[in-house]
């Protein structure tokens, strides 16, 4: 274990330091978002930072050249970093905990064997939340496949409320967002209330048909396309991730890391009134008939840094079909996953 204090100004008067902790921390959307985390872009200006990084043993030198960056930074709100393979170091006491490490997918694995290992990473990690980070620890996965990994710590941490669990889809909708400001021609913080329904795969469905433009233009009328909006639209945002790799040889990380400093620093300070925005989050059966017991990403508003499930939306038949078939994949995923853990939870 590395932990050194970065900084000790003991003349200001501040709150008390977050210890966030952040795991797959020496992988590339870790060396992308720490330094949002660490320099108040997301908890705020005067809120202190106390960073406790979890990787694999095996990183713990690479890891160790992420801590010596971050003390070169010479960030104020950053008062102490902790470097650690042991989830029960890196989780302790933890006020949010965003699980970016997991296993990936080699070439020739099969699909069960990655949900097997994934499985095995999230039922440690859930443990070992549930036994040390505190109650009302905020939870963020973005591991793949996201939302079944953060069913699998939810289960694993029966102490911790369901509610401060969730999974990203904040970079899908920023997707989406982006997509929409791109064909009206508008910037893209006049776009709003995109959704994204059901798992972070390329069954997601992309969902614009209840968005707005600045001043209260419906996103359908101002496209004036609906047959972009049901074709290329959709598909561009299911396989964008896909395309990043193909270009870059490597997954999303920059836009990956601002989309959880957006999802975190929403559900920190939430929404703005009449806005909303996309996370995965366990269903409990009364929402668009979406089955109990997924992760599956929603239209959220968020207050008192609780969510709340945007209701009443009217659902066309379209758009039914596209959020069962994700729905369905999230039931497939979950029943093949869930058969790994010890006691079938
Ligand atoms: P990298 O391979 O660069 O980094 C992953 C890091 O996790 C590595 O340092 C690895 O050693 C570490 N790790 C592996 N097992 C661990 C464990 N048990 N405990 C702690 N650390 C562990 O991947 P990166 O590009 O950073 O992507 C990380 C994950 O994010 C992948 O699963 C990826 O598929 C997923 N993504 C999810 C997104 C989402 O929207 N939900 C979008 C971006 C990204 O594709």
């Amino acid at each position: 274990m590395i932990c050194f204090p970065v900084s000790r100004d003991k003349r200001v008067h501040m709150a008390e330091p977050l210890r966030v902790c952040i795991t797959g921390a020496a992988g590339q959307i870790g060396y992308s978002v720490l330094l949002s985390v660490a320099n108040g872009d997301v908890f705020g200006k005067d809120q202190p930072i106390v960073l406790l990084l979890l990787d694999i043993e095996p990183m713990m030198t690479a890891l160790g050249g992420v801590v010596m960056e971050l003390q070169d930074c010479a960030l104020p709100l950053l008062r102490d970093v902790v470097a650690t393979h042991d989830p029960y170091v890196s989780f302790k006491d933890a006020d949010v905990a965003i699980l970016v490490g997991s296993m990936p997918r080699r070439e020739g694995m099969l699909r069960k064997d990655l949900l097997k290992a994934n499985a095995g990473i999230f039922s440690t990690q859930g443990k070992a939340l549930n036994e040390v980070a505190k109650k009302t620890v905020k939870v963020l996965v973005v591991g793949n496949p996201a939302n079944t990994n953060c069913l699998i710590a939810l289960k694993n941490a029966p102490s911790i409320p369901v509610a401060n669990f969730t999974c990203l889809t904040r970079l899908d909708h920023n997707r989406a967002q982006a997509q929409v400001a791109a064909r009206c021609g508008v910037r893209v913080d006049k776009v709003h209330n995109v959704i994204i329904w059901g798992n972070h795969s390329s069954t997601q469905y992309p969902d614009v048909s209840h968005g707005q433009l600045e001043g209260g233009q419906k996103i359908s009328d101002a496209v004036k396309d609906d047959a972009w909006l049901h074709g290329d639209f959709i598909t561009t945002i299911q396989k964008r991730g896909a395309a990043v790799i193909a270009a870059r040889k490597l997954s999303s990380a920059l836009s990956a890391a601002k989309a959880i400093c957006d999802h975190m620093r929403d559900w920190w300070f939430g929404t703005q009134p009449g806005q909303w925005v996309s996370m995965g989050v366990l269903s409990t059966g009364s929402h668009y008939g979406i089955p109990e017991g997924l992760i599956y990403s929603v239209p959220v508003q968020i207050s008192n840094k609780t969510w709340t499930v945007v209701d009443g939306l009217e659902i066309s038949e379209f758009s039914r079909e596209k959020m069962k078939a994700t729905a369905d994949e999230l039931v497939e995923e979950r029943d093949a996953a869930l058969v790994f853990l010890p006691s079938k939870q």
